[in-house]
């Protein structure tokens, strides 16, 4: 079976920007009385910004005390420092692997495209300078997020792909689960202290380990002729 096109998640695989998500909502829901540890952070990875949202004041069991209006503001504030930690981000921020199998893809002219719940998705990337890397990044407003495959699915019509002839790549659980929902072949990224998601096809402990010839036999696939 040929391989049509590799989708990427983008935080927790092309970069380490789990790390600011967590201190930016540690600290919205400090400000509101709520404490969060990195096993609960663990259960917002691939999760989208207001659910995550959702999942905090849940957590704290204060899901009853705020309007629409006022989490929406929280969510904001959350973004606003989110992206203010974005701000020293530089290429060498990218994991490592990740450019050098990129490269690859272009050279077998095999498209690669961000699957990210991420609406900061575009600015990550140009700090890290990999647009043109990518041939599309899908744009997570408006459809369902992670688990639904609705993610995937549109980061393979944007590469004209059959989603059976897809790879995609995660580290949330709620990322393999959207990958294997939309039918593609799903390699998870581990990390030393933090379990791999499950359900996946192939587990890599690192992106290190992330090499065309690595997807293609795990995937019993090859490159189009
Ligand atoms: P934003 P991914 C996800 O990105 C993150 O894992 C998740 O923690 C975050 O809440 C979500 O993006 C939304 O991000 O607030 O920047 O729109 O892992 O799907 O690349
Ligand atoms: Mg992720």
């Amino acid at each position: 079976m040929e391989l049509q096109a590799v989708l990427f998640d983008l935080d927790g695989v092309v970069t380490d920007t789990a790390k600011y998500h967590f201190t930016a909502w540690r600290n919205l829901a400090r400000r509101i009385g709520i404490d969060i540890d990195g096993d609960f952070n663990e259960s917002l990875k691939g999760i989208e910004r207001m659910q995550s949202l959702e999942r905090i004041l849940v957590h704290g069991g204060r899901e009853q005390d705020y309007s629409q209006e006022e989490k929406e503001r929280l969510a904001q504030e959350k973004n606003e420092e989110y992206v203010s930690l974005l701000a020293g981000l530089t290429p060498e921020d990218t994991y490592p692997g990740i450019k050098e199998l990129l490269i690859e893809l272009r050279e077998r002219r095999i498209p690669a495209v961000i699957a990210s719940a991420s609406k900061n998705a575009p600015l990550i990337l140009e700090a890290l300078r990999l647009n043109e890397h990518f041939h599309a990044i899908v744009d997570p407003g408006g459809i369902p997020g992670k688990p639904a495959p609705d993610i995937s699915l549109q980061g393979a019509k944007l590469a004209g792909a059959d989603p059976a002839h897809c790879i995609g790549i995660e580290d949330s659980q709620a990322g393999i689960e959207a990958i294997k929902a939309a039918g593609m072949h799903a390699v998870g990224i581990g990390e030393a202290g933090i379990p791999a998601p499950s359900g996946a096809d192939l587990v890599c402990s690192s992106t290190k380990e992330l090499t065309l010839r690595l997807l293609l036999d795990s995937a019993g696939m090859a490159c189009k002729r």
